[in-house]
């Protein structure tokens, strides 16, 4: 019963700490990236990031009661049978009892966690409800974002520090960044060219390993509101691996539309085939 309270008190704390967290976040134009002291996860946006937040708090609950436990049994062990006060060892070598419970005991814990793991692991994992599609390739070392239904495709590179306005995240922003409307579900095709790469966008909850040769499906859940969400390649992919951050830009249907006339106008490709991406990544 205690025991009970006081993992509702502590998830009731993390609540509130991510609560009052998302309250700050919020009101500083909303930009999904990594602070100075930045101690639990950044902000979850959207549906997959939610998810995967609260199995975190749950994980945290869980884990923060098994170290406090062994904690104290050590302490009590050390205790109750110090050698002052034993001076005739035991001679205890099996207990049943004690011997199943921490075998069931254990047992139960990982399959509490693999319940919501699995459906989580799942949910994340594709979509058929998608609204559009975008193909993400990683070279070495920047991204390429084509939009297949409306025919544009265009790279995006990291701004260098010297070349930084005021208030830009070093290291983070790119010049061109993939522009969405808020409020949608997007199916992302993760393709490589070189070497192995990976897609990765903390807030948003989605990494996915880009493949030479293979193309690998993921999907991101853009929430409502105009958000800047922040992220890098996490796979070690070479010499510039930290130097190809990624910028998922979400932005009204009304920017959405007029950034779409322009970049239909500056990233032009024709209707893409296959083909013609593998050959221009081969030169
Ligand atoms: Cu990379």
């Amino acid at each position: 019963m205690r025991n009970s309270n006081l993992v509702k008190s502590f998830g009731a704390i993390t609540s509130l700490v991510s609560f009052v967290a998302m309250i700050v976040v919020s009101a500083t134009a909303m930009a999904a990236a990594p602070e100075p002291w930045q101690i639990g996860l950044q902000p979850p946006a959207g549906s997959i990031a939610e998810k995967a937040n609260d199995l975190h708090n749950l994980l945290l609950v869980i884990i923060t009661a098994i170290s406090v436990f062994v904690l104290l049994l050590l302490v009590y062990t050390c205790f109750r049978f110090r050698a002052s006060k034993n001076k005739v060892a035991s001679k205890t070598t099996h207990n049943p009892l004690i011997e199943v419970l921490w075998t069931v005991i254990p047992v139960i814990i990982l399959v509490v966690i693999a319940v919501p793991s699995f459906r989580l692991l799942y949910y994340q994992d594709r979509t058929d409800l998608a609204d559009m599609v975008i193909k993400v390739t990683g070279a070495q070392w920047y991204w390429s974002y084509e939009y297949p239904d409306e025919q544009i495709a265009f790279d995006s590179y990291m701004i260098d520090e010297a070349d930084l306005t005021e208030g830009q995240q070093r290291l983070l922003e790119v010049d061109y960044p993939m522009v969405v409307p808020e409020g949608t579900r997007i199916k992302l095709l993760v393709e490589g060219v070189d070497v192995m790469h990976s897609f990765f966008v903390p807030s948003l909850a989605v990494q996915k390993y880009t493949v030479v040769g293979r193309t690998n499906e993921t999907w991101i859940d853009v929430p409502m509101g105009e958000a800047t969400y922040y992220g890098q390649c996490n796979q070690i992919c070479g010499t510039n691996h930290s130097y190809m951050p990624i910028v998922i830009k979400a932005v009204s249907a009304e920017n959405y539309k007029t950034w779409l006339e322009v970049a239909k106008e500056e990233f032009a490709t024709g209707p893409i085939t296959p083909s013609e991406v593998e050959l221009a990544s081969v030169e």
